[in-house]
This record gives structure tokens, sequence and C-alpha cells, in this order.
């Protein structure tokens, strides 16, 4: 490049970049409503529940990205019988969303990093030859949405998806509107999530030593899995089954405060004697790492497995030769014998089924829920499509201890519907971004049918304009300008006019 040249470009820039902030810094003080919104995108194909993310409905969806940005670990609080974790910083940092819908179902998707797959739980069981070991400590990835379903001061306070840590909003304490106020712990362990008499939440509970692995476990060729932990460090997962189906009361004096299973069975019976000793089975010769890992009644059933305990089985025990032949197979996978047979839920406890995938450091997991139960007080029902949904993230990273990690604010779901008179100007949104003209085009969902939609360059150029004639709730760009040419890639500014209101957002094109 010539020196001409390159005094060219940096005289532009300094021209470009004063009027750009003042271009952009106009549309910031016009900014939307400050609650993020999780765009749900009407589909007539639903995703296939695999806890692969590839289907092409998924790529039509808006992503939006959750900032996780509380954080609580059991060090130095150490809690008797559940270890005690060290992190207290924030090592999940982030939870990236979609969703999707059809006439009668809800699916949402969530990505957030994990550097392990963490399955033992609250133990799990290791042979020594003569003996049973068990492990300490929770080793159990998680994740949790929280809805309110008659939570008033959700939506002025915010809130806590997993809400008993000890930062909780101080409005917490002192309006005493839901989580922990004045049920002090002896432990010093203050697991007690609750809402005020009367009030009532939805969570659904991602458990993935529990629920989640209750239709089928598979694994992707060899993973690497930590011989003390038998947490998976590399490789693929995939787990398919459901995620845990609760809802939060007002207070009531246990361990759990106000957090309840729904109606029904929950997905797990104890692989444990009376006395807490031994597991009752273990399979004979499992196929790979996390085969020997997930223990289901099925497999009992069908005669995989061998008695370890008598303790409530019928049958005569297998024997020490049999079970320490059995356990070399567990060994060379470095897996231990689960402390939970898995089998399914039933009733409003299994409404949410969810498949999920755990490959190199990311969990991918789909949620698939109807929009409406039959337990109201149990479930949040999606019975008003124009209406927004409150609700909160958490993060369950426990590994060896409690770990966890959540957002202290809240978005909300919106339906991007086809009823014309409930979109409004401010729930327009754009998306993919980054967004490339030679492989997809831009969309604009819950555009008000009257809607003009301007697009211009940073310095302020109108580059092209939509009407909306069409009254469809998304319009479609294909990145060209009024001459027909595609736009050169950068940051680009879209201004949304309906009647007086406006909104104004970016997003950037690449090629
Ligand atoms: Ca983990
Ligand atoms: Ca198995
Ligand atoms: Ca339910
Ligand atoms: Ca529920």
């Amino acid at each position: 490049m010539s020196r001409r040249n390159k005094r060219l470009i940096i005289g532009t820039i300094l021209v470009i970049v004063p009027l750009a902030v003042v271009f952009l810094s106009k549309f910031v003080l016009q900014g939307a409503s400050s609650v993020p919104k999780l765009n749900a995108i009407k589909v007539t194909t639903p995703p296939m529940l695999d806890g692969d993310a590839s289907d092409a409905v998924w790529q039509t969806a808006p992503e939006l990205k959750v900032t996780i940005n509380g954080s609580w670990a059991t060090s130095p609080v150490t809690v008797a019988g559940q270890g005690g974790g060290t992190a207290t910083e924030i090592t999940i940092p982030w939870v990236k969303l979609k969703a999707l819908y059809t006439d009668t179902t809800l699916y949402v998707l969530a990505t957030w990093p994990d550097s392990d797959l963490s399955i033992t739980r609250g133990g799990g069981w290791d042979w020594t030859g003569t003996a049973w070991t068990k492990h300490s400590g929770q080793a159990e990835d998680r994740l949790a949405f929280w809805w309110p379903i008659n939570v008033p001061k959700f939506e002025s306070i915010g809130c806590r998806a997993k809400c008993h840590m000890p930062d909780a909003h101080p409005d917490c304490y002192t309006a005493g509107c839901h989580m922990k106020d004045n049920h002090p712990s002896t432990t010093g362990l203050e697991d007690e999530c609750y809402v005020q008499t009367g009030e009532r939440a939805d969570k659904w509970h991602m458990k993935a030593a529990r629920f989640l692995g209750v239709k089928s476990a598979a694994q992707s060729g060899v993973v690497v899995v930590n011989p003390t932990t038998h947490e998976v460090t590399g490789g693929k997962v995939t787990l398919i089954g459901y995620c845990d189906d609760k809802h939060t009361t007002e207070y009531v004096a246990d361990k759990d405060g106000g957090r309840r299973g729904d109606s029904g069975s929950g997905a797990t019976t104890d692989n444990r004697n009376a006395i807490k000793t031994s597991p009752k089975y273990m399979e004979s010769n499992p196929d790979n790492y996390i085969d020997a890992m997930i223990l289901t009644q099925t497999e009992i059933n069908n005669g995989e497995t061998i008695i370890v305990d008598t303790t409530g089985v019928t049958g005569a025990y297998a024997g020490d030769d049999a079970v320490t032949s059995a356990w070399s197979k567990y060994s060379s996978f470095n897996a231990c014998v689960p402390e939970n047979i898995l089998k399914e839920p039933s009733g409003s406890r299994g409404n949410i089924e969810q498949a999920a995938t755990w490959e190199n450091g990311i969990w991918t997991s789909e949620f698939k829920r109807a929009l409406l139960t039959s337990t109201t007080d149990q479930d949040v029902q999606f019975s008003d499509l124009t209406k927004e949904y409150s609700f909160a993230v958490a993060v369950m990273d426990n590994s060896g201890g409690e770990e966890h990690f959540w957002q202290k604010d809240y978005q909300n779901l919106v339906f991007v519907t086809l009823t014309p008179a409930a979109r409004i100007v401010e729930n327009v949104v754009a998306y993919p971004s980054p967004f490339n003209p030679k492989t997809g085009l831009l969309k604009f969902a819950n555009v008000p049918a009257d809607a003009t939609i301007e697009i211009y360059t940073l310095t302020g150029e109108l580059v092209y304009t939509l009407e909306n004639p069409t009254s469809s709730a998304i319009v479609e760009w294909d990145g060209k300008n009024e001459d027909g040419k595609i736009v050169a890639r950068g940051i680009y500014i879209y201004r949304v006019k309906s009647g007086g209101d406006e909104v104004r957002g970016k997003f950037a094109v690449v090629k």
C-alpha cells in the first residue's frame, strides 16, 4: 500500500468515526425497552429433539446471549456430606438461548460452556475387590429456568433462577417477596428457594445424572475421562430424556424450602442398599463409559445387570468374582457404578422433554414443553401468545462441590405472533447477526403491519427501505441496495417506524 493510500484511509477513518459516533448516539438515546427478549419463532416443522442444534429451523431463530453475572460455591462454606467447592469466580460466563413454537409446543435451545461433563451426582460407587467405597461431593451439571407464575416482585427486582444464594437482591430481604429472608440454616447453606404464601413459580431443572439420560445415553468414539472423579474432559456424549419439572411454593421447613417436584413421580430410584454401603445393581458388561455411568430400569428388566446387594431385590447376590469381573469393564472406562436407577417420570413431573450433548466443553440442549399443561399452579401456561413471559436462567457446574452461576436480571420470552395487534415496534428484532447475504436473508421479526424499515450505513447513508405490504410478522431483506447490488461487509443500522413510534438497532454483514 502506498503512503498516499494509507494517508487517504486514515483521513477517511478520522472523518467517519466521529460521524458514526454522532449517528449511533442518536440511536442509543432512543433505545428499545430495557428487558431483553427471547423471540420464539413460529414453525410448522419442529426441531428433532436429539441434542443436535443443526436443524434448519434452529437456524431461523434469533439468539439471545444471557450474561451470567452471579456466582457462588460451597467454599468457604463447607456443608456436611456435600464436599467443598473452590470456585467463587464466574467460570460459566454466558448461556445462549433460542426458541421456536408450534400450535401446541414450545422448544428452547440452550448452549453454554462447561469444561467437564459431570454425572456422578452425589457420589457413585467404586469396587476395591472386596468392598464398595462411595464418592462424596456434588458432581452433576445442571441448568435451570425459573418462570414466575404469579410472583409480583419478580419483574421489579429480578430474581435468581436458583434463588437461594447468599447474594440475593437486598430488596428480597426487606420486601419479603421471595427467596430466603428469615430462615437461617444451621449448616450455613441457605438452601431455601421459596415464594410468599399463594405465590407460585415454575422451575425447569436439567439434571445431567438423573432425568436427562432416561431414554438414551450414547458417546461418539472414545471420551477422555478423569479416573478419580469420573468426569469427562474431552469427546462427545449425548443424553436424551427429561428435564425435571418442578415448581416453587411458599416456605416449608425442610431442606428444600419451597422447591417442589410437580405432581407425579420423578425419574430416579436409589441404587443402594438400606445401610448405604453398596449399590444394588451394576451392569455385567457395559459397552462404554456412558453406558456404564447411566443405569436404567429398562436395562435391569432386560437382564443387562447383576445383583450386587439383595436389599429389596428379588434374586441372589452375584458373588465377589462376578462383581470383580464386571468392575474390570467399569475400571477400563474410568467409570463408576451410579447411585441412581433411571426410569420414566410420570404426570406433571414429566412435562418437559430434553435432549442434550456435551462436546469438548460445550453443552447444547433442546427442551420441549406443551404450551399448556393441566397443572396450572405448577407450570407456567403459555396461554396468551400476545403476552411476554419473564424468566431467569442459572447454571450449576457442580464438580465435587456446589458451584452455581446465575443471571442477576431476567428476560422475556416473546412469541413472534401473527396477530397484527400484538406487534409493537419496540419488539422488532433483526437476525441473524452477523448476516451473510450470499447464504441467507436478514429477517425482521414482530414487525407491525404498517411499518417501514430503513437500513443505513454507519455514516448515515440510506441503503434500502423495506415496506411491509404483506402484513407478515417477519420481513426479509436479501442484503441488496437500491441498485440491486449486495452491500459491503460492515456494521449497519436499521430504523423501524410504525405510527409515531420507532426503534433502531445494529447488525453486521459478512461475506
Ligand atoms: Ca461440568
Ligand atoms: Ca447403561
Ligand atoms: Ca409440570
Ligand atoms: Ca413445573
